[in-house]
């Protein structure tokens, strides 16, 4: 992994120094209150990088979120650049103007300190946590479909100027070591005996038959070349259930450090997976009364966000096609359509989204950085059950992708059903 430097003046803050480093930042005290005494401050991070902090006073509440200049999840032995902040907040203000209202305000930027100051989401609880509770969330599918397609599509060259797109990309493309990590551990790590990797013992015959098979090493890697050379929108870049905040009836998007430009179904995929991994937890989360019904409703969230992704790209084709990609001029202008056009490119769009979806099926549980859905099962024969259908799920989709969002869903079925240890 790559080394980096980290700027003199940058201070990772803590509970006791926020309020005395933070009093004079107005868009912070403005919303909480001018007195700093009067401030309480809960870290709260739980992800894999960065410092988050909850800071409450008398008028109100925010987040702030500071980068670390290392992997928290391991330590100081592995250096990361603090500038991820810079690409999360430059991600953040795009998303917001591409799906407005669906990612936290933001009331502040600090580059040196690496620090963003943003809106509390309240009651809002991270999507993975609800999902291992069994609770449902009222239009989960539609909202990220939605958030998919256009984040996707207005941040292309279907809508962008040539200009624009091209300087944007030049401006993420400092994203290297984000990439990185994304790079070994989704597309490499989980295909031979890396040194972070770990999984549960007794999945070994699984994983031993997947590291053997050539042909899963060549569908990996053929999708980490669509990732690293297919610069075709700016992604979120890590848009999994972790990177979702849900209350009942309401969604949103956070985290998005990891933002590049990479392929239009990278996002996509990448949460189709963590829908299934969820899925294939249930059963050591659910009772056997619940967990049928539950199991159905997550795989109706997969059909609706995939449905909705399809919808909303096919709309916003028919009117904002204002970039270089597909002209007006060259169908409609001429009296053509250019839906066959526009369906062969959502076919790719898809192929794409299904072989991303199966590194991630794979990487969660065979690599650094696990999820809770999976890792919170104790009894690990129990586990190694659950894993090695979504191991096994992975491998049929990279080897053969589904054609369609029925197809996914009767796979997902039958893999449910699979005895594979
Ligand atoms: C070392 S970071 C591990 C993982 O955490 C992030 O959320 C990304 O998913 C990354 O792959
Ligand atoms: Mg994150």
């Amino acid at each position: 992994m790559a080394t980096t430097q980290t700027p003199h003046d940058y201070e990772a803050l803590s509970v006791e120094t926020l309020p005395g480093r933070l009093v004079g930042v107005a868009d912070l005290s403005t919303r909480v209150g001018a007195d700093p005494a009067s401030w309480s401050v809960k870290e709260v991070g739980d992800g894999n990088l960065n410092l988050v902090f909850i800071v409450t006073g008398p008028q109100g509440r925010v987040v702030v979120k500071q980068a670390l200049p290392y992997v928290r999840l391991v330590g100081d032995s592995w250096p990361l650049p603090l500038k991820r902040a810079f690409f999360e907040y430059h991600a953040l203000t795009r998303q917001a103007a591409r799906d407005p209202g669906m990612v936290p305000d933001i009331y502040h930027f600090d580059e040196a300190q690496a620090l963003i100051v943003m809106e509390y989401l309240s009651p809002h609880i991270i999507l993975r946590g609800k999902l291992i509770k069994g609770e449902r969330v009222d239009g989960l599918g539609q909202a990220l479909g939605l958030f998919c397609a256009r984040t996707a599509f207005r941040g292309s060259d279907l809508a962008m100027s040539a200009g624009d797109k091209k300087a944007d990309t030049a401006l993420f493309s400092g994203n290297v070591e984000l990439c990185d990590i994304t790079e070994q551990l989704v597309f490499t790590d989980s295909y031979y005996d890396a040194e972070r990797n770990h999984h549960t013992p007794e999945l070994q015959p699984v994983v031993d038959a997947l590291r053997a098979d050539p042909a899963v090493k060549a569908a990996a890697q053929y999708m980490l070349m669509r990732f690293s050379s297919g610069g075709e929108t700016l992604m979120h870049g890590d848009l999994h259930t972790g990177s979702v905040m849900c209350t009942d009836t309401d969604t949103k998007v956070i985290d998005p450090e990891f933002a590049f430009y990479g392929p239009l179904g990278f996002d996509l995929g990448m949460l189709i997976a963590n829908y299934l991994m969820a899925y294939f937890s249930q059963p050591a989360h659910r009772s056997d009364e619940e967990l049928d019904a539950y199991q159905d409703w997550l795989l109706q969230v997969v059909h609706e966000t995939c449905k909705t992704f399809h919808a909303e790209f096919v709309r916003l084709w028919a009117g904002e096609r204002t970039g270089i990609l597909y002209p007006p001029a060259l169908w409609e202008d001429q009296g053509q359509s250019s839906d066959g056009a526009r369906d062969t490119l959502l076919q790719h769009i898809w192929n794409d989204a299904m072989g991303f979806c199966g590194v991630e099926l794979h990487r969660r549980t065979l690599t650094l950085a696990h999820n809770a859905d999976f890792e919170t099962i104790e009894d690990t024969g129990a586990r190694a059950k659950l894993e090695a259908r979504s191991l096994d799920m992975g491998r049929t989709i990279l080897l053969a992708r589904p054609s369609s969002t029925e197809d996914l869903i009767a796979l997902a079925r039958t893999t449910n059903s699979k005895d594979l240890l």
